[in-house]
């Protein structure tokens, strides 16, 4: 009999082809009984998905990593180290590049799932001093962009406020050589604002609560969060989270100079905070914080105090997205062939009650991230069978091209209209840029605002003012324009630039570069929209070269408990995650595939020509057998490798009557041994 965790357990199907029937609510379902028996891992094909288990499960063991190590991917339970170990295995021996996509909303598990990969490469990879060195400099990296890029959210307690992709190269043997990193959108306005019950970056915390008072002496700080106007005294320390450990974890790997030239840029940020901009006209070059910034990074105070002066308010109202590149670890390999596995782990399709530029832009890299999904899973269904020498008929699909193109195109694309709005001369606003969208996607499907409903009488008039609504993948969103113009335009004042360029402290000087005179020009830096679609354009040219693998985190309540599934708030990440297409892109063809052999072994005691024994080979054994079933010819294909089945309700068919068979033959049994006794 089978077991409660066969894969074909029609109840809690362990992947999600061959849910049948396939609706919204029998996947939800499927995944909460999933769930309820702390499977939190389920399959759609090769994707993964995983629900936030929110308490420590004994799956990430190192018998696990052995269990998984060199196994067929369908052969156990479906797991995350499945997943890394098939991408690892076609990097390592079929020399494919593999790129491994982690999305879904906060807290849904995306940076533990981006940890627990890396992690699991490092543990199959081989062992040895040099090798050693390069895995433990890129486990290290977690920590120190945990320190800078996460903070406490209300949904997340370590939510990460950026992006973050991350390319591990290997040599030919499969053994790790470095690493580079790429943020994106990184939320600097972080530092200024955040709202109640939040906190700022992890690293301010913890460097005030483990450093030692020498340290903190020789940066000029306290050690009372209270006295930060950037920090709150309230949530100084947070339950589960050891500030002072994660500090000591952060600097190893350092030399004593760069993490003193770091603190350093981080304590006179912070002081930065306490020059109150009340300051704006008339700052006191006496004033302490002053005088100890300027004493950290060696610049004249005048300097500092006028940059400030001019500007002071403005400066503390930036919000700034932007995109860099920070090589990380990287071992001299010249002339060596390099393999590369890509890690992404990125913020999720986002609606919420107020939608500005931020979910726009983020919306919109998911909505590219989905056409690539889309792309590329047909491209390898179609590739599947060619080699199969299968006849592949084109399947209907969403292609949802058309909305990245009403966003990303270079004429009349919102990115473009935005750009040209920002650049005008004399006064601009978003409302004459809302004139303008109205103007030229009057007639877009995807397009809507209160303007272009009245001129097609659409009754639904709940779009407000400034507003426009984008028929995403997804779902509907509505945005506010309010702010797209200040954000868009992402300037930081010269004269800011200009004095830390000119202060003696290196790290402080190399993180200015405009600010050199010599280097002043008077072209417009370019936009943060702009820098934003370019760096996706490559993000998704670098993603199309190599193998994809899929993991959708899903965050089963609002509460962060364990055990607890919410149907609903389940239900809407399905949706934001496109799960419903992905399952029909996957079975746009045949739902199921097998290697002749083992389907040959699971189901041959179902026909007397095969059972108990065939003697001839595997492919012709399984056309025999299912000849002998009567199932329609269209739902069977037979490959070179393979036999393909075409919908799930076959493939439980046959299930079916193999449990029938299995239980006729165990009476049977019995009653034989009943007559021999
Ligand atoms: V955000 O978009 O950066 O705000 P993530 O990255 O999706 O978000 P994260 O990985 O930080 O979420 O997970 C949130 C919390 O859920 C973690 O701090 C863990 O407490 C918990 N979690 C997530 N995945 C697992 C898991 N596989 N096992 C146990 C988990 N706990
Ligand atoms: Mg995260």
């Amino acid at each position: 009999m089978e077991s409660s965790s066969s894969p074909l357990d029609a109840e809690a199907v362990a992947d999600l082809v061959l849910l049948d029937p396939l609706t919204e609510e029998s996947l939800v379902q499927t995944l909460q009984e999933r769930f309820r028996r702390q499977d939190i891992y389920t399959y759609i094909g090769n994707v993964v998905i995983s629900v936030n288990p929110y308490q420590s499960l004994p799956i990430y063991t190192p018998e696990k990593v052995e269990e998984y190590h060199n196994c067929s991917f369908f052969a156990v339970k479906p797991h995350i180290y499945a997943i890394a170990d098939d991408a690892y295995r076609s990097l390592r021996d079929r020399d494919r590049d593999q790129c491994i996509l982690i999305t879904g909303e906060s807290g849904a598990g995306k940076t533990e799932a981006s940890k627990l990969v890396m992690s699991y490469v490092a543990a199959v990879s081989s062992k040895g001093e040099e090798v050693n060195k390069v895995k433990e400099q890129l486990l290290q990296s977690n920590p120190v962009l945990e320190a800078f890029g996460n903070a406490k959210t209300v949904r997340n307690d370590n939510s990460s406020r950026f992006g973050k992709y991350m390319d591990i190269e290997f040599d030919f043997k499969g053994d790790p050589l470095g690493g580079v990193i790429s943020n994106y959108l990184l939320e600097k306005s972080r530092i200024v604002r955040h709202v109640k019950g939040e906190r700022n970056f992890h690293i301010f915390y913890q460097l005030l609560a483990g450093a030692s008072p020498q340290l903190l002496q020789q940066l000029k700080l306290r050690q009372d969060c209270g006295h930060y106007g950037y920090l709150n005294r309230e949530s100084s320390s947070l339950p589960g989270m050891d500030d002072a450990a994660n500090f000591q974890a952060m600097v190893i790997g350092f030399s004593p100079a760069e993490v003193t030239e770091l603190l350093e840029v981080t304590a006179v940020v912070l002081k930065l905070g306490n020059i109150h901009p009340s300051w704006a006209l008339a700052l006191p070059s006496s004033h302490t914080e002053l005088r100890e910034i300027c004493e950290l990074i060696g610049l004249d105070p005048s300097t500092l105090e006028q940059a400030l002066c001019s500007r002071t308010v403005k400066a503390r109202d930036e919000t700034v997205l932007t995109t860099l590149t920070v090589p990380q670890v990287s071992r001299n390999t010249p002339n060596e062939q390099k393999k590369v596995m890509g890690v992404l782990d990125i913020y999720g399709f986002e609606i919420f009650q107020d939608n500005g530029f931020e979910q726009f832009i983020i919306n919109y890299c998911n909505e590219k991230l989905q056409q690539i999904f889309i792309l590329m899973t047909l491209k390898e269904e179609q590739e599947e069978y060619v080699r199969e020498g299968i006849q592949w008929t084109p399947v209907e699909f969403f292609d949802n091209s058309i909305i990245c193109n009403l966003i990303e195109n270079s004429t009349t694309g919102i990115l473009a209209m935005l750009d040209e709005e920002c650049l005008r001369p004399g006064v601009v606003n978003e409302d004459t840029l809302l004139t303008k969208l109205n103007q030229l996607l009057a007639t877009h499907k995807h397009y809507e605002s209160k303007e272009t409903q009245n001129a097609r009488h659409v009754t639904d008039t709940s779009l407000p003012e400034r507003c426009f609504r984008i028929h995403h993948y997804a779902g509907k969103v509505t945005y506010n324009l309010t702010g797209f113009i200040e954000k868009n335009n992402d300037l930081l004042f010269r004269d800011l630039s200009q004095a830390m360029w000119a202060a003696r402290h290196a790290l402080l000087r190399s993180l200015f570069p405009e600010g050199d005179p010599q280097k002043v020009s008077l072209k417009l830096p370019p936009t943060a929209g702009f820098q934003f679609k370019s760096s996706v354009a490559m993000l998704m040219k670098n993603l199309y070269s190599k193998n994809p693998n899929y993991i959708r985190c899903i965050k089963p309540n609002d509460t962060k408990s364990a055990m607890v599934f919410t149907p609903e708030l389940v239900l809407a990440q399905v949706r934001y995650l496109g799960l419903m297409e992905n399952v029909r892109v996957r079975r746009a063809g045949y739902a199921f595939r097998q290697l002749y052999g083992p389907f040959l072994q699971r189901y041959k005691m179902l026909n007397p020509r095969t059972w108990p024994r065939w003697d001839g080979g595997d492919r012709e054994g399984a056309e025999v057998l299912l000849a002998g079933l009567e199932f329609p010819a269209e739902e069977l294909a037979f490959g070179h490798t393979k036999v393909f089945i075409r919908s799930p309700r076959t493939l439980f068919d046959l299930e079916r009557r193999r449990q029938e068979r299995v239980a006729q033959l165990a009476t049977l049994i019995q009653k034989m041994f009943r007559g021999w006794r």
